[in-house]
């Protein structure tokens, strides 16, 4: 039987819009409560039993037989000789992603991630001085998603922001080394790697073992077992975010070629089977030459079925009344990927407000995004981009107030202080501003 690309048709003019609209971008991420349990007891026992309990879930889960810890590390020779064993081509364009990735994060950290002061009117000093965490773990998946371009994401913006120790976890069942992700971690400047993967990785970083330093904040996709770990070590150390499935959403005006916003559509589907998919567009005759170019170009795929999954479950193409009524739509659902597949894409970026990146014009596919325009591709999902931004330098970063206040400063401040002080009736508080009045 041939394989049909079955997004659902829905139409903002339709009485029951609302209701299949809610029915598609329903997305809960459930948990599930064996895994809760099995992670929060496998944190316990790492904490407890440091390198001996990672040995064992190693062994268990990855089918990784080691001695110790330390011979699960990867040394920077291995990752060289990763990195020189590739073919030319490989080598380059993953040597040309991380020098584009990285361009942009030092203009990033030119723009947002500088140290700032002032004086005011009394020669008081006052500001930010931004610096980088001291140790960061990055955990990189080893099983179906693999992604080199995701190692160059993590660690070069942590890089770039000056950690000085980026640690990666990468499972690698059987003892099964993906070359590329080594040499990914050679060019970003990953400082020590470990083959660990799961909640006891997490576990590792979070609370440090023998072999296994503790990190400030750990970054980096994973499982389920993995996000639910990072949420567990959340507050004892630092995380990103827990992302949800891939989501593209493309906002077309009709002007583009429809195989090409067939696939752009399709390149996110083939993520996951859970990822989702939408076109939002004015033009019912494109819309539907949209729906003809996916079932034509869909058997080609060598993740089809996947593709066939994503967009019946989660897919929808959508017709709306115009552009406008497009651009409210896509701020409702603030998806991590919006294309502006239009050929005025200014006269509608204005009117997009929420979402993870923006792709401007009918050349800009967010596959090029996802390996090596320069922006990060760890992006916030399932509507989280209302509220939250892409993984950048100042994630690596924190900031620390500074204050120095001048002779003539403590006179006028100090006035104002112990006024407030005495009405939240703390003397001291109080005292210690008066002290420095001058009589
Ligand atoms: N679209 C994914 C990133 C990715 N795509 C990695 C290909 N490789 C999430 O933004
Ligand atoms: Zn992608």
């Amino acid at each position: 039987m041939k394989l049909l690309a079955a997004p659902a048709r829905l139409s903002t003019v339709s009485a029951t819009f609302e209701q299949d609209f809610a029915a598609r971008l329903h997305w809960s991420a459930e948990q599930d409560a064996a895994i809760e349990q099995r992670v929060a007891d496998i944190l316990a026992q790492v904490a407890e039993r440091g390198d001996a309990a990672v040995l064992e879930y190693t062994a268990r889960f990855d089918r990784l037989q080691a001695a110790s810890v330390a011979e699960l590390e990867l040394t920077q020779a291995e990752l060289q000789a990763a990195h020189d064993g590739l073919s030319a081509a490989q080598r380059e364009a993953l040597t040309a992603a991380a020098r584009r990735v990285r361009s942009y994060h030092e203009a990033q950290k030119k723009a947002c991630g500088q140290s700032w002061s002032y004086r005011d009117e009394d020669g008081t000093l006052l500001g930010q001085k931004v610096t980088p965490l001291d140790r960061v773990g990055i955990y990189v998946p080893g099983g179906k998603a693999a992604y080199p371009s995701s190692v160059l994401m993590n660690a070069i913006p942590a890089q770039v922001a000056g950690v000085p120790e980026i640690i990666m976890m990468v499972p690698t069942p059987g003892g099964d080394k993906n070359p590329l992700v080594l040499a990914a971690a050679y060019l970003a400047g990953v400082t020590r790697g470990f083959t660990i993967g799961g909640a006891q990785a997490v576990a590792a970083l979070a609370h440090g073992t023998a072999t296994v330093p503790k990190v400030d904040k750990i970054t980096g996709p994973g499982n389920a077992y993995v996000a639910s770990a990072k949420k567990r070590v959340f507050g004892q150390v630092g995380i990103d975010m827990i992302a949800g499935p891939s989501e593209i959403l493309v906002l077309a005006d009709g002007s583009t070629p429809p195989d090409w916003v067939a696939m752009d559509l399709f390149s996110q589907a083939e993520h996951d089977e859970l990822a989702q998919a939408i076109l939002l567009c004015p033009d019912a005759a494109y819309i539907d030459q949209v729906a003809q170019a996916m079932n034509r170009l869909l058997p080609e795929l060598p993740r089809a079925e996947i593709i066939a999954k994503s967009l019946s479950g989660r897919g929808a193409l959508i017709h709306t009344r115009s552009m406008e009524e497009a651009c409210e739509i896509s701020n409702r659902i603030a998806p991590e990927h919006l294309e502006i597949s239009s050929s005025e894409p200014h006269r509608w970026e204005p009117l997009l407000r929420h979402a993870g990146a923006i792709f401007l014009g009918a050349f800009t596919t967010e596959s090029l995004g996802d390996y090596c325009a320069g922006p990060n591709h760890v992006l916030p999902t399932s509507g989280t981009a209302r509220f939250s931004s892409p993984l950048g330098v100042y994630d690596f970063q924190k900031r620390t107030s500074l204050i120095e206040v001048s002779e003539q400063g403590a006179q006028t401040l100090g006035r104002t202080a112990s006024v407030l002080a005495r009405g939240e009736g703390l003397q001291a508080h109080a005292r210690a501003a008066e002290l420095r009045l001058k009589p």
